[in-house]
């Protein structure tokens, strides 16, 4: 039925259009040919002119319109020490690409009305002009010269890598189907090494532990970095192209699956600086919930943000983080507060290469705990709470030999009893519930020989102490009871 009507429709429209032609054709010969022609052509030619009106002026309204957005100005300001380049390179680009764009734009609609066809005129015929070819070849020859040299000469400023003598702080961003994965260094300023064949669930990006250089490494969840600081961004991507971009820093670089890419830059206005300055503009003065007039307004609840810039599949739009820009100061607090994510996540775990050793952060974490425990144990009130647990004291596997990293632990405990002159304790020793309770309470009493003779090693007076097997019966750690 569709179909029909369609056909019905067409034929309809092609007798319409034949029968039109032929009232025009018999028009034409009664109103003569050229006359009609000449006033086709005036009527052509003057549409193109208001054609080129709407268009030039199309162009100029949404050029002054999106001026901010396409050129960095007010609202859209740089935010980073290169930033003011790259938008002046733009800026000088239109500027002159703007100028030939008006001219030839007029000069092609206004001839197209000028020199239409009109009765007895001819065209003019002159085979070349030398002076006017060398001008329009000279001088766009000498703008585009000035152009790209300006170019080249930013581009080079803005990509330079940089030397080890100056003062930067590097970071990493993987980006990932969907989202990335930010990685700070430590303390001691360096990105460890890293291997993709060493990805697992507890290794999201493949660092190698065996490397010291990544135990302090951390990742946070927003990119926080200090004002007036070179940063340079390593930027990879796991599975796809993605794109690092941060807009208002004008940073955006690809991120390349197997193609270590790199971008430095150096922010130089922080956040809460950006939004004074968004404070002055009415657009961001408006609430930021659209629904809640009540809500935060808009330069308030403004932040930096990285997106990816890079089509990379359906959840591409999740690829946002917030970047924060802070005083120095501030952040050196915040990166003090950054768990690294090696002792966070795989200290003790299948996965640690380093059971055999403790790490000098922890060991003060470890005294301090003792030092805890053992206020704890002598203001007991009770015999029973006068326990002092001592978590870190290891064994060989089924040996009373004490493991090399339980020195720590007990020295503590040395300094403790040299502290408290008169103290006497019995050490208790535990195994775990494998094997046989005979031999693991044989056991449990060597191992807590085995503390009582690095006391007394140490200077300790073997009568202060006393030594006592709990076998399996309590599987914790050993025990020492004042
Ligand atoms: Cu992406």
């Amino acid at each position: 039925m569709t179909f029909l009507i369609v056909a019905l429709s067409l034929i309809l429209i092609t007798i319409i259009a034949i029968q039109i032609g032929k009232v025009s054709e018999l028009a034409a010969k009664i109103r003569g040919e050229e006359e009609m022609q000449e006033a086709t052509n005036r009527r052509q030619s003057a549409y193109m002119v208001i054609f080129m009106v709407v268009f030039l002026l199309g162009c100029i309204i949404s050029g002054v319109y999106y001026k901010n957005y396409m050129l960095g100005f007010g609202p859209h300001e740089s935010a980073s020490a290169h930033g003011g380049t790259l938008d002046n390179l733009f800026k000088v680009t239109l500027f002159f690409t703007g100028i030939v764009f008006i001219l030839t734009q007029v000069l092609l609609f206004y001839f197209a009305y000028k020199y239409r066809a009109k009765k007895g005129s001819k065209a003019t015929y002159f085979a070349h002009d030398t002076r006017l070819e060398l001008i329009w070849t000279i001088v766009p020859a000498l703008v585009m010269t000035g152009l790209v040299v300006s170019g080249l000469d930013a581009w080079n400023t803005v990509m330079a890598d940089l030397t080890d003598e100056e003062d930067y702080i590097e970071i990493e961003a993987t980006g990932f189907q969907f989202g990335w994965n930010l990685r700070y260094p430590g303390p001691d300023g360096q990105l460890g090494e890293k291997n993709f064949r060493l990805i697992s669930g507890s290794n999201p990006i493949g660092q190698n532990w065996q490397d010291l250089k990544n135990l302090d490494d951390f990742h946070p969840g927003e990119i926080v970095l200090p004002k007036g600081k070179k940063v340079r961004v390593r930027i990879t991507a796991q599975d796809v192209l993605h794109n690092f971009y941060l807009p208002h820093f004008r940073v955006k670089m690809d991120a390349v699956p197997g193609m270590p890419t790199y971008f430095v830059f150096t922010p130089d206005k922080t956040t809460e600086e950006y939004r004074q300055l968004l404070r002055d503009y009415p657009e961001y003065n408006v609430p930021a919930d659209p629904k809640d007039p009540e809500s935060k307004l808009l330069w308030e609840v403004f932040d930096f943000e990285l997106a990816c810039a890079e089509l990379c599949g359906r959840g591409h739009y999740s690829m946002r983080r917030v970047v924060r820009i802070v005083e120095p100061s501030e952040f050196e607090a915040w990166q003090k507060e950054q768990p690294s994510y090696y002792f966070a996540n795989v200290r003790g775990k299948a996965d640690d290469p380093w059971t055999d050793r403790v790490f000098d952060a922890e060991i003060g974490a470890r005294k301090a705990e003792f030092t805890a425990n053992l206020e704890k144990a002598l203001t007991a009130a009770t015999p029973e709470e006068k326990v002092l647990p001592l978590n870190y004291i290891t064994y060989e596997t089924g040996s009373a030999k004490l493991a090399s990293i339980s020195k720590y632990e007990l020295d503590n405990l040395v300094e403790a009893l040299k502290a408290q002159g008169s103290l006497q304790v019995e050490i208790g020793g535990h195994t775990d519930n494998t094997g046989d309770s005979a031999s693991n309470l044989q056991l449990s009493q060597q191992r807590a020989q085995s503390v009582a003779d690095y006391l007394t090693s140490k200077g300790i007076a073997a009568s202060r102490l006393r030594t006592k097997g709990y076998g399996d019966t309590l599987p914790i750690d050993t025990h020492e009871t004042e």
